[in-house]
């Protein structure tokens, strides 16, 4: 079970995917999702460069000394760029071990502990008729949870809402650039969900992003606004660094908390989980050092009554959204699992078992993570340079996107 070789592929089929692919000895081929959403081309030279080569001739078998020789190996610990590249090789060694045994890679993991895992899909309009129309076809579509995201009348674009088609955040040559302001947000957001609930009842679960546009007190009001819409979360009220800034909402507002999307690992959100300032942890299996460490942080999170909520945009492979899927079976403090769909041509790069049905998906029993990587496809689909937008306040001032 020697690998024998590992190389990245950066494709855009639809918008842009780094993938490592490895090879053992014995001819299994195992493949990890590396994409970092605008920065893509730091972790394909992260891993081609620096990584790769220390991979051949590594029994592929010995997955967490793997994990350890790359975080501790490494010196310089964590990041998005490290963490990222790390967690596209823990994600392709699971799929060499699941492949050889003949199992899914949830059965690696002790099997599943629940029959399909519940995801929330994407609502958004650009007023309060299309979000509306849009939350329909959702729980149309089966979803049991959508997010709900609506342009704010007087600004001229906001996060979460396309003025055409799907939305995608990443775009253009260089940033496109957003406009913020927190009084027009504030006063409109429990508008849209006193909207969502009225047309929807309450039976489906509703969440919402925030994107970390506020300071605490203004998510500490945020949340005590939104509280008779009874939301399943908000997501990111804050910018998720200030770990303590929690505690001032956590304290004003009943209505649950979601962060994580933006950690790489699990000291990022230690005080956030032991202090129990939020309800879901967001980590993701590509940013946060793959399917080992993402379990490291959910078995944290479960000590202290903290559920799951994988972030799973779009911008992160359809590899990476069948790591997730196998982990989420068989977490027992599992929360949601976010969906979004992939752009039509990353079907033809990668093929996946996953299924969804009445509002869960289930990864599929094939060996491995049940990905198929298409190399010659993705060859088709060059890299194309991409950026997410920037954000600044009417004065002009750079806000948190
Ligand atoms: O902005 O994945 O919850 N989902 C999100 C995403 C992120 C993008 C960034 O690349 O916040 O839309
Ligand atoms: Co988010």
């Amino acid at each position: 079970m020697k690998i024998s070789d590992a190389r990245v592929v950066v494709s855009s089929p639809g918008r842009n995917y780094v993938t490592l692919v490895i090879e053992t000895g014995d001819g299994v081929i195992g493949v990890g999702d590396a994409t970092l959403n605008g920065r893509e081309l730091a972790v394909a030279a992260y891993l081609r460069d620096h990584v790769c080569p220390l991979l051949i001739d590594r029994d592929a078998r010995r997955i967490t000394d793997t994990w350890e020789y790359l975080y501790r190996g490494a010196y310089w610990r964590r990041g998005p760029v490290t963490m990222t590249a790390i967690a596209a090789v823990d994600m392709a060694l699971w799929d060499i071990v699941g492949k050889s045994a003949g199992l899914p890679v949830h059965q690696l993991l002790g099997g599943a502990v629940r029959d399909g895992v519940m995801v929330y899909g994407h609502a958004s309009g650009t007023d309060l008729d299309a979000l509306e129309a849009d939350f329909s076809a959702h729980v149309d579509q089966g979803y049991l949870a959508v997010r709900a995201q609506c342009a704010i009348p007087g600004l001229d674009s906001t996060y979460g809402v396309s003025k055409s088609g799907a939305y995608e955040p990443a775009g253009g040559s260089r940033p496109a650039q957003d406009v913020w302001d927190t009084g027009l947000y504030l006063d409109f957001a429990p508008k849209m969900m006193a909207r969502i609930r009225d047309s929807f009842g309450d039976r489906v679960h509703l969440l919402h992003d925030v994107h970390h546009r506020l300071s605490p007190i203004e998510a500490a009001r945020l949340g005590r606004s939104l509280e008779p819409y009874r939301m399943f979360w908000m997501e990111d009220p804050t910018p998720a660094e200030d770990q303590s800034a929690f505690k001032i909402i956590r304290e004003a507002t009943t209505t649950p908390i979601a962060v994580g999307e933006v950690f790489n690992s699990i000291w990022d959100c230690q005080e956030l989980i032991t202090n129990r300032w939020i309800d879901y942890i967001r980590t993701s299996v590509t940013h946060a050092g793959g399917i080992t460490h993402l379990r490291r942080i959910f078995s944290l999170a479960e000590l202290y009554g903290v559920r799951t909520g994988s972030h799973g945009p779009s911008d992160l492979s359809p590899i990476a959204f069948a790591a997730a899927l196998h982990l989420d079976l068989t977490v027992p403090n599992f929360g949601i699992q976010e969906h979004m769909n992939h752009p039509a041509g990353a079907e033809q790069v990668f093929d996946t078992s996953a299924e969804f049905r009445d509002g869960y998906f289930h990864p599929g029993d094939e060996p491995g993570l049940g990905v198929t990587f298409d190399e010659e496809a993705a060859a088709r689909f060059p890299y194309n340079r991409k950026y997410l937008p920037v954000n600044r306040r009417l004065d002009g001032s750079v806000h948190d996107w």
